[in-house]
């Protein structure tokens, strides 16, 4: 955390993003499902809609005045994803729609193209299921194996399992950056250069990374990073895979159809350069446009005072949930993102977030789509804060009061 850094001015903040301005079940809303979809700034819509009032075209294919405006600012948007994450060519970044979309098309692509009978893929046991159905997927179509790195009691890896894994089958490991049930950061880098040693290449899911850890794809060395907009700031629908381009331009497309061929008759079709061999199809224009607002937004505040913002939110509540008698955090590790999981014991999760919800609190509760990790634990689900730029201490005491309030009215 950089002491140069300016410190966040959260009412300033605040007074960008529209839909925090609402009372719900009569109380302010208190918006704390940030790891599931963090809320839109002002110039994130404002973009959106300026593209449909002035500028609606397709892209690519047309050599009228608002087919290049769109083509300009879908492309202006890959050029700022790309600087966002240090690429070293623009033709790495793919646009797809999320992070989902991202790793079904490396493991299909390079599954199906680089995966045989007996290679082993090697996920870790933080992942959400979209970074372990796709990887399940093509191992049993090609036969190969799917190991599985585990998690301590705090919810780290245990790195030394991690390495006794690896051999000369890994054709592939797959994590996160950072998990969204309980907010670890993984070291990364050390995963990636390990994987590396023993010949594999390495897909990072950096979906709950994007709006808060420095990410530089060249210095982490890894081979795929996946992105969800929605995730940053951005709108639902779209986000990114970027790809080493030499790898990229080895594998086979994902998808056929328009935009993606370079030449099509009966007997043979040729594909097009990257991206575009990624990108079949009319993709979700308006959305990718205005992606570039939500880039703008992070780097106009720098990820390092949001870091310091939410860092402070993050150990304020956790400090203060475990204090809470009959509290149970789930996911200490020593390095987080601002999520914290918890569960009251003897009171359901969907209970407690049904009755946050009364006091215009909005928390995820249940698996979080990872249910292999609340197996881990021995539960069926947690309730969880996640915490962003916007969101204020203030607001944290209102969820310790309702927290309270439900282990009193119901113990
Ligand atoms: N990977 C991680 C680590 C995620 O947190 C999510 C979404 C995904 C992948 C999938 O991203 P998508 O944009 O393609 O859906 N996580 C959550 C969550 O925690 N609650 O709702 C969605």
């Amino acid at each position: 955390m950089s002491t140069l850094t300016a410190p966040i001015d959260v009412e300033k903040i605040r007074a960008q993003f529209p839909v925090l301005h609402q009372f719900v079940n009569g109380k302010p809303l208190v918006y704390f499902d940030n790891a599931a979809t963090n809320q839109k700034p002002k110039q994130v819509i404002d973009a959106l809609t300026h593209y449909y009032e002035h500028d609606n075209a397709n892209i690519h294919r047309g050599i009228h005045t608002l087919a290049e405006r769109a083509t300009k600012a879908y492309e202006i948007t890959r050029h700022a994803m790309q600087g966002f994450i240090n690429a070293k060519h623009t033709e790495e970044i793919i646009f797809t729609r999320g992070v989902t979309e991202s790793i079904n098309l490396v493991a299909s692509s390079y599954g199906r193209a680089f995966l045989n009978s007996g290679d082993e893929v090697i996920v870790s046991g933080l992942e959400h299921h979209s970074n372990i159905v796709p990887w399940q997927m093509i191992c049993e179509e090609r036969k190969a194996v799917l190991r599985v790195i585990p998690v301590t009691a705090v919810g780290e890896l245990d790195l030394d399992v991690y390495r006794k894994l690896l051999s000369n089958k890994t054709k592939v490991v797959a994590v996160n950056h950072a998990s969204n049930s309980l907010g670890t950061i993984n070291p990364v880098k050390e995963i990636i250069s390990l994987a590396h040693q023993a010949g594999a290449v390495v897909l990072i899911d950096g979906a709950q990374a994007s709006a808060h850890l420095h990410i530089d794809v060249q210095e982490l060395d890894c081979d795929f990073y996946c992105i969800s907009s929605h995730k940053m700031y951005g709108p639902t629908g779209t986000g990114i895979l970027y790809g080493k381009k030499e790898l990229l331009e080895k594998m086979p497309p994902y998808m056929g159809g328009g935009e993606m061929i370079k030449d099509v008759t009966y007997a043979k079709t040729t594909y097009n350069d990257l991206p575009y061999k990624f990108e079949a199809g009319t993709p979700n224009i308006g959305d990718v446009i205005a992606l570039n607002e939500a880039i703008n937004f992070i780097n106009n505040l720098g990820k390092a005072a949001i870091d310091a913002h939410e860092h402070e939110l993050l150990v304020y509540a956790a400090d203060k949930l475990a204090a809470i008698k009959g509290v149970r955090l789930i996911g200490t590790a020593k390095e987080k993102v601002s999520v914290q999981s918890f569960v009251i014991e003897g009171i359901h999760h969907f209970d407690i977030g049904q009755m946050l919800d009364t006091r215009g609190i909005a928390v995820r509760t249940g698996h979080h789509c990872t249910q292999p990790l609340m197996d881990h634990f021995g539960i069926e689900g947690t309730v969880r804060a996640s915490f962003s730029v916007y969101n204020t201490k203030a607001e944290i005491d209102q969820l310790l009061e309702g927290v309270e309030r439900i282990i009193k009215f119901l113990k």
